[in-house]
């Protein structure tokens, strides 16, 4: 199976009315030509003004959703209204969410269940600690964390999942990953679907790369056979994010 190369850009809590519309606009003009799947993750706050500028090929993600239809949680978006609001994708686990404002596995597992149930496509993170690294817990780490998605999801919502490694010690840090010690992680990744889920799941499941992923270091990253495209940060609000975007196998 060919799997379409995803390109995510996830703002974080960075950017203003202007300078997102000025993100936008330049995708628009870059004419992707649509083979990657493009998907940009601007603060809530802009989405709806993305979904109403950005053009086909370029999709919309939110950087988080509760796992709650609807009710009294103040300061929380349903994935019903990310729905609603024409958003159709939402990143969930990022490690920023678990380790700042305290999404464990469980609670990470719970918004993935709700935003499918609610129709959208989760990009779904995962990734280990320097720590972890080091003391050579990374594949336990990865798979523990996708084993609380993976039990609450059937065999069929993996269609709608994009799994996320981002190895927290190079999030944001300039500190890459060498393309094989991603590589190595996405292939063991692969290999658990495989036995977790089945072969068809893991050979369809597409497994990006996120962490400080750049203009210079995407076409390497993406040569590699299981790596299928990346999540990007810091640089998602760079012009060479367009480079990144048109990255081919
Ligand atoms: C990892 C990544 C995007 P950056 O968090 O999710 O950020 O590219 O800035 O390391």
């Amino acid at each position: 199976v060919a799997r379409t190369f995803f390109i995510g850009g996830n703002f974080k809590m960075n950017g203003s009315v202007e300078s997102i519309k000025a993100i936008v606009d330049g995708l628009n003009a870059a004419n992707l030509d649509g083979v990657n799947e493009v998907v940009i993750a601007p603060p809530a706050l802009y989405l709806l003004d993305v979904v109403r500028n950005a053009k086909a090929p370029v999709q919309v993600a939110a950087q988080n959703s509760y796992s709650e239809a609807s009710g009294a949680y103040t300061g929380e978006i349903a994935p019903q209204q990310l729905h609603d609001a024409g958003v159709p994708w939402v990143i969930l686990g990022h490690s920023e969410r678990r380790s700042l404002f305290g999404d464990s596995d469980k609670v990470v597992a719970d918004k993935v269940k709700a935003a499918l149930a609610a129709g959208l496509k989760v990009i779904a993170c995962i990734g280990e600690t320097l720590e972890e690294r080091e003391t050579g817990v990374t594949n336990q780490v990865c798979q523990r964390q996708l084993e609380a998605i993976a039990a609450v999801l059937e065999d069929k919502d993996w269609k709608d999942i994009v799994v996320a490694y981002e190895p927290v010690w190079a999030i944001g840090t300039g500190k890459v990953a060498t393309v094989q010690q991603a590589q190595d992680v996405h292939a063991d990744t692969r290999a658990w679907l495989a036995k977790r889920v089945s072969p068809a799941v893991a050979e369809a499941t597409r497994i990006i790369y996120g962490g400080s992923v750049n203009g210079k270091n995407c076409g390497e990253l993406g040569g590699a056979v299981d790596i299928d495209g990346f999540l990007v940060g810091g640089a998602s609000l760079k012009p060479e994010f367009i480079e990144i975007c048109k990255t081919h196998k």
